[in-house]
């Protein structure tokens, strides 16, 4: 039997492992029959927020984008969704983008579908919200391209690679054994989901197990590196702000 008093989950100043037995939900006005949980926020020291939500029977999420843009993946199960003009049925890989200043609408077409969702505020680019990018609606497909040079690696990016965009999402593969490169050290902040497999993560010369559900967030400069074990490829998917001006404007 697992011991109430033991968990994998730490909060350090510049990174956390969030692992699922330590979740306590939240509520979101307009979010209606949902099992709501805040992973990672603002009050965590990050810049951006990560949820996973569960939507249960007549499960509804319903709002409107102001200043903060939201990225919506699903981990599994089936919704209806609308942002924009637009509409479709999504089911395990599917994803929605939605800019700011977009109404959007998801109806749980099964009990138990899950969604991940990325939050950042926009930084809009000269021309201010008139140059946000669009609505995206589309699929994960596949592995991805080999990342540099490893075979044993293989990213795919979900959002288009233009610098409207500043938050990227991609979904990073290992084969067992494979491992990143060097060590990364990077301004950049992230925010994980484990979507498959294990495996180790180095994050500021702390060594921690990882496994499917976990969720990780890692400061600018948090050093970080990861191995994948066990016999099936290791997956996550990632969060990363990019393409804006790296100090105060
Ligand atoms: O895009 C990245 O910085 C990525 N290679 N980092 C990571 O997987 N921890
Ligand atoms: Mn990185």
């Amino acid at each position: 039997m697992e011991i109430s008093a033991l968990t994998r989950s730490v909060t350090k100043r510049n990174h956390a492992i969030i692992a699922p037995d330590g979740y306590v939900h939240s509520n979101i006005p307009g979010w209606k029959n949902c099992t709501i949980n805040v992973i990672i926020n603002e009050a965590m020291g990050a810049k951006f927020s990560q949820l996973i939500t569960t939507l249960n029977k007549d499960g509804e999420i319903n709002g409107e984008t102001h200043q903060a843009e939201i990225f919506f993946y699903v981990i599994k199960g089936k919704c209806h969704a609308k942002a924009g003009g637009g509409e479709k049925e999504l089911s395990r890989g599917h994803y929605v983008y939605v800019p700011v200043e977009t109404a959007y609408k998801f109806n749980c077409e099964e009990e138990g579908t899950q969604l991940l969702s990325f939050h950042k505020v926009y930084e809009p680019l000269p021309g201010g919200y008139s140059s946000a990018p669009p609505v995206v609606f589309d699929k994960a497909a596949g592995d991805g391209e080999k990342y540099l040079g490893d075979p044993a690696l293989r990213l795919q990016t979900l959002l288009p690679d233009k610098q409207a965009f500043d938050m990227a999402v991609n979904i990073f593969t290992y084969d067992p054994g494979g491992h990143l490169p060097f060590v990364e050290t990077h301004v950049m902040e992230h925010g994980l989901l484990y979507l498959q497999g294990q495996g180790i993560y180095m994050l500021d010369h702390n060594w921690y197990p990882i496994k499917q559900g976990d969720s990780i967030w890692m400061a600018p400069y948090c050093q970080q590196w990861f191995t994948a074990m066990g016999k099936e490829p290791a997956v996550y998917i990632y969060y990363k702000n990019i393409n804006r001006f790296p100090t105060v404007q």
